[in-house]
């Protein structure tokens, strides 16, 4: 009965190899050792021919029954593996909720920015609207129509960067101003803030700087004096340095106002008692501001007999560096991301 013995040793050895395989592939590299063509069991069929007739039917099915119980072996490993496979997924792809998160960098506004935002929101808040216009103008918006005739000493004031005889970049903000009341048809009444950056030639240094931001207010109705430019002063200066803070004028010149002050705050720093910010005067200079001159108002196509005006100007950087303590004006445009992060 060697043949039984010979079937039993092959279930042994199987079940030993099916055990221990770890992936499908190898799994069906064993199943075809033992089942496939060249399998061992076609070699065990092989003796069957052998056989006395009446042993035939018994060996078929004994040899059957041993492929089936090898094919249970298969089935099972192979279920084990897929599940082997399946836990290996899912402890991959395990998110452990207890790490810490990343931690992104978030950028913020620059102090400039957040400086002029300030300024536009106060005077929305009075009722006057934001204009912008080009930073290359033409002489004439620029100088001409502000009082500023080509043979004007005060022209000598401006240094300015010249593109061709008649196109510059702006010194001031003044020309949106000139631009929104030439294009008022009605010649009717005006109140805008004008931000934005200009340009004059300066050396740079902790003070100076080639550009810089400038913002002017502008406001022309048939009915306004200088109390109305003194109490928007006062706001302005409250706005920007607290509810305590008292403004004093002092006379002053430009081409296009008259008369003209410059405008000086009381110390936030030392109440006006005199400290090193307002070098023991218990006052700082922040603006310079006055009543519109006619020559600018009839330019502009407005009658002067009918219509005044105030305006005012600042520089942005000016404030800031004195709100903030900055103490040079470089820092704002030299971008180093440690000087813009104390503003977040
Ligand atoms: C300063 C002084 C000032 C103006 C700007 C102005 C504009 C028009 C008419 C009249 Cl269209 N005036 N602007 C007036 C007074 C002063 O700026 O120190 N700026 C930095």
């Amino acid at each position: 009965m060697e043949v039984y013995e010979k079937l039993d040793q092959i279930k042994l050895e199987a079940e030993g190899h099916i055990r221990v395989v770890k992936t499908l592939h190898a799994l069906n590299e064993v199943k075809s050792k033992y089942l496939g063509k060249k399998g061992s069991f076609s070699e065990v069929m092989k003796l069957m021919k052998d056989l006395p007739k009446e042993d035939k039917p018994h060996f078929g099915q004994v040899t059957n029954e041993a492929k089936q119980v090898i094919l249970k072996y298969i089935d099972d490993q192979k279920l084990l593996i897929e599940e082997a496979i399946v836990n290996e997924q899912l402890a991959s792809e395990t998110i452990d909720v207890t790490m810490p998160g990343k931690k992104f960098e978030t950028g913020n506004v620059h102090l400039l920015t957040k400086v002029r935002e300030e300024i536009e929101d106060l005077f929305i808040g009075m009722g006057y609207e934001v204009m912008e216009g080009p930073e290359i103008e033409i002489d004439e918006y620029n100088f001409e129509k502000l009082n500023l005739p080509k043979d004007h000493p005060a022209r000598d004031m401006q240094d300015t960067f010249y593109i061709t005889d008649e196109t510059l970049l702006r010194t001031h903000t003044s020309p949106v101003q000139v631009r929104t009341m030439l294009d008022n048809d009605e010649k009717g009444p005006i109140k805008i803030i004008c931000p934005g950056k200009v340009y004059r030639r300066d050396d740079d240094d902790a003070t100076h700087s080639h550009q810089f931001m400038q913002i002017e207010v502008l406001v022309v109705d048939t009915n306004t004096s200088m109390a109305d430019l003194k109490g928007t002063l006062l706001e302005t200066a409250k706005k920007l340095f607290g509810e305590k803070r008292e403004i004093r004028l002092r006379p002053s010149y430009f081409p296009f106002t008259e008369p003209s002050v410059e405008v000086d705050v009381s110390c936030h720093n030392c109440n006006g008692k005199g400290c090193n910010i307002c070098k023991g005067t218990g006052w700082i200079e922040i603006l310079g501001a006055g009543m519109v001159n006619d020559n600018v108002l009839e330019a502009s196509g407005y009658d002067s007999k009918k219509y005044q005006g105030f305006a005012l100007g600042m520089g942005v950087e000016r404030i800031a560096m004195l709100k903030y303590g900055i103490n040079d004006i470089r820092l704002f445009y030299t971008n180093d991301i440690r000087f813009n992060k104390q503003f977040k």
